[in-house]
């Protein structure tokens, strides 16, 4: 119980209390790269709220493309995302891919597109009432590792990462947006098209504007929403069944 109580003070510390945390070094099957090889530049540790309109989609500058390096993978690679600092707020993650649309580079393609979602993580499995919060959020430095689906397209996308710390989310506006977004060329020899994009897609930050209460104001304090996210109340579209 002390543990318990330490945390939750934790969370609640004024901003600038305690360092936040960006989302820096892009990992590729078994290599961890610098910070910003592939990502685009994300300018502070500081949070990004819904308020932040455009800057949702990559962190601030970083909406506008600073980042020429793009990194060539195969569908079915592993990839990740590894934070600054360890990850100190519950809340959800997920990754989502953006084709580069005609007419615009990686470069200079600002995520103002169609996005769907290629995976996502909220609590721990078997929570309980009385699980600690290290069994039930996933709390830690180590990188998030997470698969490019198989049948994804060739070409080049937007790979983008969000962790949406839900600490604060009980009243609107109150989540944070810890977005970070890679330069990737998706690889696909074996790849035959369906005749369907991948999909649902969406739109940031329209999206989380329109989350319904529950997803984004949602209060993780109260152990009967931790149970409703832990069965797949996620921020965002569901995740593509990559038909
Ligand atoms: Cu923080």
């Amino acid at each position: 119980m002390q543990l318990y109580t330490a945390i939750i003070f934790m969370w609640s510390l004024p901003q600038g209390a305690l360092s936040h945390y960006i989302f820096h070094q892009f990992l590729h099957n078994d290599t961890i790269f610098t910070p910003f090889k592939y990502i685009r530049p994300v300018p502070a540790e500081t949070p990004l709220h819904i308020t932040d309109k455009n800057d949702i989609r990559c962190n601030r500058a970083g909406a506008n493309g600073q980042s020429t390096n793009v990194l060539t993978i195969t569908a079915g690679d592993t990839v990740g995302f590894k934070p600054t600092f360890w990850i100190h707020h519950p809340g959800a993650y997920a990754a989502y891919l953006s084709a580069v649309p005609p007419g615009k580079t990686i470069s200079n393609y600002a995520g103002d597109g169609d996005w769907f979602k290629i995976w996502e993580f909220g609590t721990y499995p078997n929570l309980t009432a009385e699980s600690a919060y290290q069994q039930t959020w996933r709390l830690l430095a180590d990188p998030l590792t997470f698969q490019i689906p198989t049948a994804t397209p060739p070409g080049k996308y937007l790979l983008r990462f969000e962790h949406v710390a839900l600490h604060l989310a009980s009243q609107r506006g109150g989540a944070e947006f810890y977005p970070s977004c890679a330069h990737v060329e998706v690889l696909n020899a074996g790849w035959k098209s369906t005749g369907l994009s991948p999909g649902p897609t969406a739109r940031f930050p329209e999206a989380h504007e329109a989350e319904e209460h529950g997803k984004l104001v949602f209060n993780i304090w109260d152990f009967d929403d931790v149970q409703q996210l832990n069965s797949r109340k996620m921020p965002g579209p569901q995740v593509w069944d990559g038909r």
